[in-house]
């Protein structure tokens, strides 16, 4: 199977509720669609969401000069990664060139899983488990935060993140509260994530005054890629560290586990380098024994985990619903399972395509 064409569409689709992080906020998702047709009919398709609108541009130019370059090229996506990374040794496989090449890997994958008539999570050797999911919501009032609780309580949800890392402490310590009480009476699991907002220093003493809800982890308590700082946050706080949906390509993920960054990992497809980064990655977490969890990308992530030999935890946070015909669902008992139908969950919604094109 060869390659023959890529058509790429820009899209803004609305998030149902903006997510305010402590590092930003994102109201819309600024989504590229790639769709890799082959000479033998199959066309694969693949997201990547570049989180704000000013890299839909260069991320689409990137993948239209890309799409020239393969043509006639095989199917093989660590083949076409390692020819991709190549081009960009010199600029740098980091940003713009590391969201196209990861939305080149997703497609051709995507392609593969379609040509053998399998789910992704099938021809990547696995069955089609349910994955354990939790609903992240962004930095919102306290009785919001409660009652977006009390409604994906509803919709069978019994774990959650949410974005600390408020000006004062006791914003993050009353949203906590207000989350458990919503939940009240129900064992729920809570992690809580910092987004880079803060020193270590800030960071400790933070998590400590944190420790006494249990939290499952707390994400990004340093900058993405100050790995020392991560792993002094570590020794301070008894409260699992997670990080890694920073991580660009498994140089990054090993350099971050050497430096005993984390208790965690949390690859994103995009960034780690598609489903052929992932895979490595979730190999380097395998050997040793660190739990894996996804970030963002439901519908790809969904088939992965069951591919993850630690796999963990799958977020939900739905960016690209609004464009697709069965966007995820969550089970009653609080799971997500991958698409049954040949390829990696990814069917267009043209019309809210059109509807929502950039
Ligand atoms: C996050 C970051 C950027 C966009 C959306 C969400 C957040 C997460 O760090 O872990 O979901
Ligand atoms: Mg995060």
């Amino acid at each position: 199977m060869k390659i023959k064409s890529f058509n790429i569409s820009c899209v803004q689709p609305p998030l149902a509720i903006p997510h305010k992080t402590a590092s930003g906020t994102i109201s819309a998702a600024p989504l590229v669609l790639l769709d890799i047709e082959t000479n033998s009919g199959i066309t694969g398709s693949t997201y990547v969401f570049v989180y704000t609108p000013m890299a839909l541009k260069p991320v689409a130019g990137l993948l239209a000069d890309l799409g020239g370059m393969l043509s006639g090229h095989d199917v093989a996506p660590r083949e076409v990664a390692s020819l991709v990374q190549s081009k960009f040794r010199l600029a740098g496989n980091q940003g713009f060139a590391g969201m196209a090449a990861a939305a080149i890997d997703m497609a051709l994958w995507d392609c593969l899983a379609r040509a053998a008539d399998l789910p992704l999570c099938r021809l990547l050797g696995a069955l089609p488990q349910a994955s354990r999911a939790y609903d992240s919501m962004g930095q919102m009032p306290p009785d919001e935060t409660a009652r977006q609780v009390e409604a994906s309580m509803k919709a069978g949800y019994r774990a959650f993140k949410v974005k600390a890392g408020h000006p004062d402490l006791s914003q993050d310590e009353q949203v906590i509260e207000a989350m458990l009480s919503a939940a009240a009476g129900e064992d729920i699991w809570l992690a809580v994530d910092f987004n880079q907002a803060f020193n270590p220093v800030i960071s400790i003493d933070r998590a400590r005054r944190l420790e006494r809800f249990e939290l499952a982890w707390l994400e990004e308590p340093a900058r993405a890629e100050d790995d020392a700082g991560h792993a002094r946050v570590r020794a301070g706080t008894s409260i699992p560290i997670q990080t890694g949906e920073n991580w660009w390509g498994v140089a990054d993920m090993q350099r971050s586990l050497d430096a005993g960054a984390s208790d965690h990992a949390m690859p994103d497809v995009m960034k780690i380098g598609g489903v052929t980064g992932w895979q490595d990655a979730a190999a380097l977490a395998h050997g040793r024994a660190m739990p894996v969890s996804s970030h963002l990308f439901t519908e790809i992530s969904a088939h992965l985990m069951p591919a993850t030999p630690t796999a963990h935890m799958l977020e939900v946070l739905d960016v690209a619903g609004a464009i697709l015909t069965d966007p995820v669902q969550i089970s009653a008992d609080g799971t997500i399972s991958p698409t049954d139908q040949p390829g990696s969950g990814i069917n267009w919604d043209r019309a809210a395509i059109e509807k929502y094109s950039a």
